[in-house]
């Protein structure tokens, strides 16, 4: 019984290929034949569902939401659904799912890795109407929504009874909480705030064939048997189509400080941050850090963007935010940490922002890199999970192997919560330069047992690259259970989980050796 897995996912290696499209790699698949093509009929059933102002076949809108946000990946679909209601949600699924039509959820289309746009005539499902506040409990801090809010405006929403979001994120204006669950979105304060497998209380979730999964709970604590939901968090889309979201949010910080801090090598950044873990503790919201050549990137690409240190030059800065409940308990820690910082000689120099003005105009120059690097051209996006005193060695490296390169190599992150975010930016896709990154980055991270996607998932981009970080048991049974809820595979097809998965090499001689073996019986 164990071998069956193992040879199943050796069947898969032994088909293991990847096609270049104009200097990136995707996947080399071809539309499977099992899906449907959209016809009238479908078309006519989902305006009798829906109305007719909610099946959108328009060229413009088709345009722009077949196209990802970095216009890297662009997909034919030939209709965009916009249910309102989770009925109309479960009404328009049973139909795909009888009919065979595969899907695409797409919310604000902000994601990374290629997860949100058809690889080819994918039905998208738009959840942007599902933007419905259900409660809020300002005891115990429970929102209730749909699927479709936007991030920001359910932080405007809290903001008037003293409450926020347990996560932030650049595109907060745009990406919706159904996206960030489904991505099981990072961001900048999940050093605070922790992951959202943790602040999610429940889910209500439209299986593929229309069956509506209510966990949605408004209690921290309940123990009855599994925790379904948190299969959905972070499924991207695969499993299952999020419709609601319960979610717990702390109180709205009083007292916030931001410090930009620029220090003079990775170790001086390190010790920066074990020494703000220790002296500023409890209140301590996030550590972030960018290079000298993300900053100097940003600056040129968007002249508004303010540089915080104009009279610095270093090789790192740091984005260190306390947030409490009272201003002078967190200064007076604040100021500790600086006298110690600065006596150990760990920060060449910085500022402090304690009014929300400055404090934004900091965080825009952070929030603005990707923003950035898009403006200047293509970029070979990276996000990976590492021992955090390696993790910068990998831009180091990446850096040095592509010297002969007219490219950019450009670093930041979450360093608090070791997640390293490395981009190559070129004026144009190059196959040379997509040879040389791939898959040695993603060998780099498997060498140092980190992972292949920290926060923004495997979408398109590097679903084939699942091996990297997970054993060929685990990517088996991720098989097994996108069977059990997709028996069709209508959801999300060619993401995740695509028919052909790449390993490590060492892995594959353990594959190899396992089925020899079992050969022999
Ligand atoms: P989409 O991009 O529309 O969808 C993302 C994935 O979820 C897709 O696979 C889609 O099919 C699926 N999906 C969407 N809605 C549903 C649903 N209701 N049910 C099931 N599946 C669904 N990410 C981070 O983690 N941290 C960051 O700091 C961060 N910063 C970013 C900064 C910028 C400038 C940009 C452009 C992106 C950033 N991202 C970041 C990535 C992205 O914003 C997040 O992944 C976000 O959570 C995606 O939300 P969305 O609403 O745009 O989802
Ligand atoms: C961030 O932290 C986002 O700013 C985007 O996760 C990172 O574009 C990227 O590489
Ligand atoms: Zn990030």
């Amino acid at each position: 019984m164990i071998c069956h897995g193992l040879l199943r996912t050796l069947r898969l290696h032994a088909q293991t290929s990847t096609c270049k499209r104009a200097g990136f790699a995707c996947q080399a698949v071809q539309r499977d034949s099992r899906y449907a093509a959209l016809q009238r009929l479908d078309v006519d059933v989902f305006t009798a569902i829906l109305g007719s102002q909610n099946v959108v076949q328009d060229t413009e809108t088709l345009q722009s939401s077949n196209r990802d946000w970095m216009g890297k990946y662009v997909g034919q679909s030939q209709v965009i659904l916009r249910p309102s209601s989770t009925q109309e949600l479960s009404k328009v699924m049973a139909h795909c799912n009888d009919r065979k039509l595969a899907v695409v959820p797409q919310a604000g289309n902000t994601g990374l890795a290629g997860g949100s746009v058809p690889i080819f005539d994918e039905v998208i499902l738009q959840t942007a109407q599902m933007n419905r506040i259900h409660s809020f409990d300002e005891v115990s801090g429970a929102l209730q929504c749909q699927a479709g809010c936007i991030l920001g405006e359910l932080n405007e929403h809290l903001a008037a009874a003293g409450y926020v979001m347990p996560l932030d994120l650049g595109p907060k204006d745009k990406c919706q909480i159904g996206g960030n669950v489904s991505t099981n979105a990072g961001g900048l304060k999940l050093i605070r705030y922790g992951s959202l497998h943790g602040s999610v209380l429940g889910l209500e979730v439209v299986l593929a064939n229309g069956t509506i999964i209510d966990t949605m709970t408004p209690l921290r604590k309940d123990n009855t048997g599994y925790d379904v939901k948190q299969l959905f968090i972070g499924a991207e889309g695969t499993l299952g189509i999020i419709s609601g979201v319960s979610i717990l949010c702390p109180p709205k910080p009083a007292a916030v400080n931001l410090m930009f801090l620029a220090v003079q090598d990775w170790s001086a950044a390190l010790q920066t941050f074990v020494r703000a873990k220790r002296k500023l503790a409890e209140v301590l919201s996030a550590f972030e850090f960018l290079d000298s050549s993300a900053l100097d990137l940003t600056l040129h690409q968007l002249p508004h963007i303010v540089n915080p240190l104009p009279d610095h030059q270093a090789p790192f800065y740091l984005l260190v935010e306390t947030s409490g409940s009272n201003g002078d308990h967190d200064q007076s820690k604040l100021k500790d940490f600086l006298k110690e910082a600065k006596h150990d000689k760990l920060i060449q120099g910085g500022t402090v922002a304690s009014d929300s003005a400055h404090i934004g105009e900091i965080w825009q120059l952070r929030e603005n890199i990707s923003v950035a690097l898009n403006k200047a051209g293509k970029t070979y996006k990276y996000d990976m999970s590492l021992p955090v005193a390696e993790m910068y060695g990998l831009v180091e490296d990446v850096r040095q192997r592509l010297q002969k390169y007219p490219v950019r190599v450009v670093g930041y992150g979450h360093l608090g919560d070791s997640n390293v975010h490395l981009n190559v930016s070129t004026e144009e896709w190059d196959d040379d330069v997509l040879h040389d990154l791939e898959p040695y980055v993603y060998d780099w991270v498997a060498d140092r047992k980190g992972s292949i996607s920290a926060e923004h998932g495997l979408g398109q981009m590097k679903s084939q690259y699942i091996g990297y970080t997970k054993q060929p048991d685990t990517v088996d049974m991720m098989r097994d259970l996108k069977q059990l809820l997709d028996p069709n595979g209508i959801l999300n097809p060619y993401k995740v989980l695509p028919e052909h998965v790449s390993f490590p090499s060492a892995v594959n001689d353990r594959l190899m050796a396992s089925r020899s073996k079992s050969a022999s019986y």
